[in-house]
């Protein structure tokens, strides 16, 4: 297979909160056009894969993407050429959360986001989303305040319930994070954490890698590979960090990470379709335009994905096992120094896409006509 072909293959999914309005918790900025509902929602994400070519998903949040009729929200993705991708659960901005969710000392907390879970899976059902993703506020801001071991038993025995109410054909995909809203200790607040209890509910439980939720200095592309090489990498939520979770494009912050965690990728074969790594956004696009900003953030993951496709990897492996050191690391900087974007226009044009995906999206009036149309849209991600 060609560079192309493999390239041809890729598809990233797009989060549905990146087309609402968000801002820090500072200000939400309101940005004219916007979303008024999921469907519009969805309308806009259709938009990103037009001039792409490689965004056929939509991740929905629940309840921000609330409707009355999942099999209808399926059938509208379905007319503007995308399909719902995996489902995100939301157990942080319910007040009985406020100590805790799955991991809550009171039973009756627990049964209540446990049965949130269930609410999920039946939209999981009628949309034909096969992903049931969990990410966990829960956590302690003060030593003492709760059991750190008993909260992990508690959220074992929650997770498990969840397990226990998904299809076959359904995964569970279990996103970490070191830090926020807890302070002094997250209940889930790394990989390993992650990968034990996904190791405990069985073979369709999988980690979910948010690119901003490490230490700074943590050496990511090391956790991809080793989620990789156990076959429990289920998901990356890509987005850009300078400090914190700052959700901003991937690839804009240090785009060298993101090729070097690409590399990764292509050396473990897992790009092809089949591997199960679903390859999605979770960002906020806070001041600039929110469509040209996915469209942004899906050629920068093209980019790095291009780039480490480059790595000439029988050189590599010679230089590797020699013990040539210059030669090795030469090889994946030349990769990473190549100018991908003429292989990537030429792809897009092989493909029947306009090779300026930007260009192309802002000289269809669809930002005119959705300003014109859309008045008061919603603020439908953080706070809504
Ligand atoms: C938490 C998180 C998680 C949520 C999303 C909105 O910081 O990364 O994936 O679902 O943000
Ligand atoms: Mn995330
Ligand atoms: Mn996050």
């Amino acid at each position: 297979m060609t560079i192309q072909d493999v390239l041809r293959q890729q598809t990233i999914e797009l989060p549905s909160w990146a087309f609402g309005n968000s801002g820090t918790r500072f200000k939400v900025f309101a940005q004219q056009g916007v979303p008024r509902d999921p469907y519009e929602k969805i309308a806009d994400a259709a938009q990103v894969h037009r001039y792409t070519g490689v965004a056929p998903r939509v991740s929905l949040h629940i309840p921000w993407d609330l409707v009355d009729d999942y099999d209808d929200l399926a059938r509208h993705a379905k007319e503007q050429g995308v399909s719902i991708g995996a489902i995100n659960s939301n157990l942080f901005q319910d007040d009985d959360y406020m100590l805790g969710s799955l991991t809550h000392p009171s039973a009756s907390v627990r049964a209540k986001a446990v049965a949130h879970h269930l609410q999920c899976i039946d939209v999981m059902r009628a949309t034909g989303s096969t992903d049931l993703k969990l990410w966990l506020p829960d956590g302690l801001n003060y030593p003492g305040q709760d059991s750190l071991r008993a909260r992990q038993d508690r959220l074992a025995d929650s997770l498990a319930e969840i397990y226990a109410a998904l299809d076959p054909n359904h995964r569970l995909i279990l996103e970490y994070k070191f830090f926020e809203p807890a302070f002094y200790s997250m209940d889930i607040p790394d990989w390993g954490t992650s990968l034990l209890h996904c190791l405990a509910l069985g073979d369709r439980a999988f980690v979910v890698l948010d690119t901003g939720h490490h230490a700074p200095g943590t050496n990511i592309e090391f956790i991809v590979a080793q989620l990789l090489r156990a076959g429990r990498l289920g998901a990356f939520d890509f987005n850009s960090r300078f400090y914190a979770d700052d959700d901003l494009m991937v690839g804009s912050a240090d785009p060298f990470q993101l090729f070097r965690i690409m590399h990764e990728i292509v050396q473990s074969g897992a790009l092809a379709p089949t591997s199960g790594v679903n390859f999605m956004l979770d960002q906020c696009h806070n001041i600039e335009p929110k469509i040209p900003g996915q469209i942004r953030s899906v050629m920068n993951v093209q980019e790095a994905t291009a780039k480490a496709l480059l790595v000439d990897a029988d050189a590599l492996l010679e230089a590797q096992t020699a013990g040539d050191v210059l030669g090795a690391n030469g090889l994946v900087m030349d990769a990473f120094n190549t100018d991908v974007r003429p292989l990537l226009a030429d792809l897009r044009e092989s493909q029947g896409l306009d090779p300026d995906p930007i260009g192309a999206y802002k000289a269809s009036g669809y930002a005119e006509k959705i300003v014109a149309e859309r008045v008061g849209g919603n603020q439908a991600g953080w706070g809504a």
